[in-house]
């Protein structure tokens, strides 16, 4: 697929999205949700990308939110379908396989703050201001808001977030645990870079199945949550890489992993 509204990149081990309307602080029409479906699929079943860096381009904004200027002809079935595709592509990201680093370089807001959540790992720059101002165009966050705010935050600070609907800054974003830090921007990707190759070090395998337990144990009770940790533990173990990472250590060497 050719793209009019994202650059794709990849330097292996690292994959780079970048959603590119700056005109429109990268707001996220339609055809840059079906992109980033296309680009987000491609790096999961390439095995040479470890890690995706997922940001938007210029220095002002991430994602400023869905494209506001599509929403004035949407029928509610047409607005129930938009919401649907976008949380698909939202659930791809989160279940991709393999981390996905939002490096939020600005505005994260409505669309912008919920593909951040779907994200494995968000970094902000400290000029980021981060919210869901959906009720402010009459509107709740379709993009799965009320349901990854309160599961990362709490379910207090995401109602105050998403019914205030005011952004936060960066620091207070840390604070509440919506980023995982932040850092001064022209430092963003480089940071971003420095987490990705730490994970690219690690069994591809292993670190696929830890996503996989801890993204579906937190939709689940804590029981259930268990046992496919129990499972996908004794699944590692026929591993090749598992093998030769035991090995390694008792051979007081750096491990070479795989993928198998
Ligand atoms: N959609 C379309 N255009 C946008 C958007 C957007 N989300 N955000 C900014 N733009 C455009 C502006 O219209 C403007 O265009 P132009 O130059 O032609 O006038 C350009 O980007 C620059 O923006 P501003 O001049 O407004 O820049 P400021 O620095 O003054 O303000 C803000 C920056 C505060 C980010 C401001 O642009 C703003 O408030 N933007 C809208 C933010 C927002 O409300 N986002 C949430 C959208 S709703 C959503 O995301 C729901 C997702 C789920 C959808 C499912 C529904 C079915």
């Amino acid at each position: 697929m050719a793209y009019e509204n994202l650059v794709v990149e990849k330097k292996p081990p690292i994959g780079y999205i970048t959603v590119n309307r700056p005109k429109v602080l990268n707001a996220l029409s339609i055809r840059t949700v079906l992109e980033l479906s296309d680009a987000f699929k491609d790096m999961r079943d390439d095995e040479n990308i470890r890690v995706v860096i997922l940001t938007g381009s210029g220095d002002k904004s991430f994602v400023a939110g869905a494209d506001i200027s599509e929403f004035q002809n949407l029928t509610p079935d047409g607005a129930r379908e938009y919401a649907i595709r976008g949380q698909t592509l939202l659930n791809l990201i989160e279940r991709l396989g393999k981390p996905v680093i939002a490096a939020i370089n600005g505005y994260a807001l409505g669309g912008g703050c919920e593909i951040a959540m779907a994200c494995t790992i968000r970094v902000a720059s400290e000029n980021a201001k981060i919210g869901q101002p959906e009720v402010g165009l009459g509107l709740i966050p379709g993009y799965g808001g009320t349901q990854r705010l309160p599961r990362l935050v709490g379910k207090g600070r995401a109602y105050e977030m998403i019914l205030t609907g005011d952004p936060i800054d960066a620091k207070r974003a840390e604070e509440i645990g919506l980023v995982n830090r932040v850092v001064p921007q022209t430092n963003l990707i480089e940071e971003c870079e420095k987490i990705a190759l730490a994970i690219a070090k690690r069994a591809p395998l292993a670190v696929r199945y830890c996503l996989e337990a801890v993204d579906r144990g937190l939709n689940g009770s804590l029981d259930d949550g268990l046992v496919l940790e129990a499972n996908l533990f004794g699944l590692v173990f026929g591993s090749e890489d598992c093998k030769e990472g035991v090995r390694a250590f008792l051979e007081k060497r750096k491990p070479e992993f795989k993928g198998r």
